[in-house]
């Protein structure tokens, strides 16, 4: 944009001021699909990977960036996630024996 200048004695001037507009963090991460569903047996093996969850945040930069974790529902332990990639896994060898 151009910004005119005012000067005592009726001098005047102008710069060009150019604005760049820095990205924050206006967006939340967001999961599609929304949810998920799995069945697996009880004797699924640990290390064994369930499924892989998806989110996408529409900001760039460290803004936008994405970590995954089990916020709730997994006072056993019995899953991990891998906070980059989304893979669930299953952790403890025979699952219903721990429910
Ligand atoms: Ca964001």
């Amino acid at each position: 944009m151009i910004v005119f200048f005012f000067f005592p004695g009726g001098f005047a001037t102008t710069a060009n001021v150019q604005i760049n507009i820095m990205d924050i963090n206006d967006n939340i991460p967001v999961f599609y699909p929304r949810n998920y569903s799995k069945n697996i047996q009880d004797s699924t093996q640990p290390g064994s990977e369930i499924i892989t969850v998806h989110a996408s945040d529409d900001d760039s930069g460290v803004f936008g960036q994405i970590q995954y974790s089990i916020v709730a529902g997994n006072d056993q332990k019995r899953f991990d996630i891998d906070a980059r990639t989304g893979k669930l896994y299953v952790i403890i060898y025979n699952i219903k024996q721990h429910l």
